[in-house]
């Protein structure tokens, strides 16, 4: 196997024997398969665009999905993505056959194989099949921009929501990796444009998640437990959060948010159920004791997984795009109700949580709230009391490296506001940073896809102070990435043309050093260092 697409790759290079994440040799094959066939179903559904026709939101939907589930933590489980890859060659026979010249297209295009053939075929397609090495980092970076914007997508899909123009764009772009007549400068503009869908692709979501839920308003969340059993629901999924809160009405059974699902309690809709506790835990790498100590059984949406202890894995479900092994799933495809009685049914069984904090977190700092403070805002920042803001928005994981970023929060001057989305605010939410004239020292915008609001905000103040570029407003940026999804946050804001963004703790493995160096060069990027030398350069001697 190699696979290098998450930031605790083994040894900053590449995971060779088996994922840091756990990602065994057989589910890494299957998944470069299932990237594979899915990049030539693109090249077919491109051709066909570009012959006059329509592409049904189904092949849509199809493509999206099996992204999403080769983004790192989502799927362990290597009967299911086998089965998304056999569904994937189905679907492309039938679209190929109607592609005038079809024996022009690329040989992923082309290929079909049945099963028995999967894991030959696979040992020869993966990343390293491609032998330049600035190539295969483009084209890395790209399929991995699209991973991230496919997830956003689904996201915004199951809410009934869908952009033609994001997923023909996706599908061209998966297409390009393809096309060995493309150069390195080519593959960089395409880099950028996906930047630009990954805008839009934030934008459908906000879009889908505030008009089905209401907009994020300023919220204190429990971080305590109550007394009744509880079902724990993780990752990024709110339509999976609503029919959960709304099959547990009158059940006796609470349900808690952990991780990634926290900036749900944020949204109007979901305050009007008085089961929905609280949040549980903290960022997704610390799931193995506090799915134990949870007791109840525990829902994942989407990723983060880290492979379960035997303690708790028969409390382990999944559904979408997660999975995992022996756990169970469940279905339910887009516009269809879930049945999650068996979960409610299980929680029945279990005690209540065990209680491993207390207390209260705030949140909710979305751009419609934050603009609903913008007058308070710019006073603070025209009289001097906010000297600048510092985003910190990206992901947690289990570096030690990455305790810079609590080191970095509390060490920051006191007239300096953080803010954040994405599970990264983990590693300073529960610190007393304190408030500026009433403004909190951490603004948690929501989940990682809500960095959208982030720039959303920026683009606002720049408009109030009449700036030009939006370099010139008193932000930095030092983000902690780790899976695909930061990627794509992180090219959507070199889209909208932000420069000098920190990315830590580690850069990239897939950058090449060439394109690391056009990266450094034409947008500023840089490491992080120490928190000392961090803070001089973003705040010079003060
Ligand atoms: Fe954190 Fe994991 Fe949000 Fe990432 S829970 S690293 O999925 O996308 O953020
Ligand atoms: Fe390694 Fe990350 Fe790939 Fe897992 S997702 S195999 S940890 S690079």
């Amino acid at each position: 196997m190699f696979c290098y697409q998450c930031q605790e790759t083994a040894g900053c290079t590449g995971c060779t024997q088996v994922g840091v994440c756990g990602k065994k040799p057989d589910v890494a094959a299957m998944q470069d398969l299932l990237i594979y066939v899915t990049k030539g179903l693109s090249a077919v559904t491109t051709a066909l665009r570009a012959q006059g026709a329509e592409i049904s939101t189904a092949i849509n939907h199809l493509i999206t999905l099996n992204l999403f589930i080769t983004i790192t933590n989502a799927n362990f489980d290597k009967e299911a993505i086998t089965a998304r890859i056999r569904a994937t060659l189905d679907a492309k026979r039938e679209l190929l056959a109607q592609v005038r010249n079809g024996e022009t297209l690329p040989e992923a295009a082309r290929w079909e194989g049945d099963e028995s053939t999967f894991e030959e075929k696979a040992a020869v397609v993966g990343v390293l099949s491609t032998e330049n090495e600035d190539v295969r980092s483009l084209r890395e970076l790209i399929t991995y921009g699209l991973k991230g914007l496919s997830a956003y997508s689904k996201h915004a899909n199951v809410l009934l929501r869908d952009d033609g123009e994001v997923d023909a764009f996706l599908q061209r772009a998966l297409s390009a990796t393809l096309d060995d007549k493309l150069s390195a400068d080519d593959l960089v503009a395409l880099t950028l444009e996906t930047g630009k869908y990954g805008v839009s692709g934030m934008a459908l979501l906000d879009g889908a998640n505030t008009e089905a839920y209401g907009n994020p308003e300023i919220t204190k969340v429990n971080i305590g437990v109550g007394s009744r059993p509880g079902i724990l629901i993780s990752g990024h999924d709110l339509r999976d959060l609503e029919m959960l809160l709304k099959q547990t009405q009158g059940s006796g059974v609470d349900v808690y948010t952990h991780s990634e699902m926290l900036p749900a309690h944020y949204y109007p809709a979901f305050k009007n159920y008085p089961n929905f506790v609280g949040n549980y835990g903290n960022a997704w790498w610390k799931q193995k004791e506090e799915f134990e100590s949870f007791n109840g059984p525990i829902l994942m949406t989407t990723n983060c997984i880290v492979p379960p202890k035997d303690s708790y894995k028969d409390r382990l479900y999944t559904t979408g795009a997660a999975g995992f092994p022996r756990c169970k799933h469940i279905s339910g495809a887009i516009g269809e109700e879930k049945d999650f009685t068996e979960i409610i049914e299980h929680a029945k069984r279990c005690v209540a949580p065990t209680e491993i904090e207390k207390g209260e977190i705030i949140g909710g700092f979305a751009h419609n709230q934050v603009l609903a403070l913008a007058d308070q805002v710019v006073a603070a920042v025209k009289t001097g009391a906010i000297k600048k803001f510092v985003v910190m928005a990206g992901c947690d994981g289990r570096a030690k490296s990455r305790n810079y970023y609590t080191d970095f929060a509390k060490a920051l001057p006191k007239d300096a506001v953080i803010l954040t989305a994405g599970c990264a605010k983990y590693k300073y939410n529960k610190l007393e940073l304190g408030d500026i004239g009433g403004i909190p020292r951490v603004l948690d915008a929501g989940q990682c896809n809500d960095s959208y609001s982030l720039a959303v905000i920026a683009l606002k103040l720049k408009e109030v102070f009449g700036l030009e570029d939006i370099n010139d407003l008193p932000i930095v940026y030092n983000i902690a990435w780790y899976e695909q999804k930061a990627v794509i946050v992180l090219l959507a804001l070199l889209h909208l043309g932000v420069k000098n963004i920190h990315l830590g703790p580690t850069l990239p493995a897939f950058l090449s050093p060439n394109v690391a160096k056009v990266l450094v060069e034409n947008f500023g990027i840089a490491g992080i260092g120490t928190v000392e030398d961090d803070l001089k350069l973003f705040f010079g001697d003060e």
